[in-house]
């Protein structure tokens, strides 16, 4: 048995009108494959460009260790110099990761190699993300806590991608004041007796190169497996549709205060009774016992 996932449609280019009828408004994801060709950044950015320009920063990496409650909402678990770091993808295998790295306020000549595309969507310039991983690490499955539109554009070796919409929450024992699943789901190969909702899910899937573009719609979970090291960068548009807003503030303003105060609080029992809830409350929902 595997995981019900249909692939995600793929265009060579596409034009602001297409984007907004095809994929913006009926929240569609799709992969431009061609449509940043002309940027500096196609050419010029891999992981020797970014040892080059990045080499002396010190980086916060994460690995795939199950949440503890001494670390933060969303906290790194080492630093490393992006040097030594890059040395360390090319080498060998590695679970290190960078996540969410705002490498634009460290390194503003990145700026010159790409420009943001006219999707018809006001994309937030402060924040071009990064993320790097090392062959066989992957980014858990989560969707982000502004539930924003994502754009992921890919640089250097190949990527597994797999998606839901937040129709499918029911299915994927996502952890209550989260915005994760059981992180003991191996998304890239399931145990369906151990989690039997998961065969309800209906989902999408693809393999993402150098210098293509994902496009995300809001809210939607993404599992992000590194078949070869690399790296992305997201740009971002907020959710327009006012219900995700609304998680997104709650999100924001209240739920992550609440998680971190009550690991404070109650420390690692406040993680194993999220974990544990995680799958009660699926089960009980249909009928599992
Ligand atoms: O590429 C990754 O490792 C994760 C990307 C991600 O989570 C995002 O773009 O929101
Ligand atoms: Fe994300």
């Amino acid at each position: 048995m595997t995981l019900n996932l249909q692939d995600i449609p793929r265009v060579k280019t596409l034009d602001k009108d297409t984007f907004l009828r095809d994929y913006f408004k009926p929240q569609k994801p799709v992969v431009i494959e061609r449509q940043i060709e002309h940027w500096p950044a196609y050419t010029k950015w891999n992981l020797d460009y970014m040892k080059t320009v990045a080499g002396h920063i010190n980086i916060p990496l994460y690995d795939d260790r199950p949440v503890h409650f001494k670390d933060g909402f969303n906290e790194p678990h080492a630093t490393m110099k992006m040097s030594d770091y890059i040395d360390l993808l090319k080498r060998e295998p590695t679970r290190y990761r960078i996540f969410l790295w705002n490498a634009l306020k460290e390194i503003p000549e990145l700026q010159k190699d790409f420009t943001y595309p006219d999707f018809g969507l006001r994309l937030l310039k402060e924040i071009p993300m990064l993320f790097f991983g090392g062959q066989d690490s992957y980014t858990f499955m989560h969707y982000d806590i502004d539930l924003a539109n994502i754009f992921h554009f890919h640089f250097e070796g190949t990527k597994q991608i797999i998606l839901f919409d937040q129709k499918q929450n029911d299915y994927l024992y996502k952890i209550p004041h989260s915005l994760i699943t059981r992180e003991d789901i191996d998304f890239a190969n399931p145990d369906f007796k151990k989690w039997p909702l998961l065969a309800k899910a209906k989902g999408f899937k693809t393999e993402l190169n150098h210098g293509e573009i994902l496009y995300m719609p809001e809210g939607y979970w993404h599992y992000m497996q590194y078949i070869t090291p690399g790296f992305s960068m997201s740009l971002r548009t907020i959710a327009r549709n006012p219900k995700n807003l609304g998680r997104a503030i709650y999100n924001l303003m209240v739920m992550r205060h609440f998680d971190n105060a009550m690991r404070r609080l109650k420390g690692q029992p406040w993680i194993d009774w999220k974990n544990e809830q995680a799958v009660v409350r699926a089960h009980k929902k249909h009928g599992i016992v």
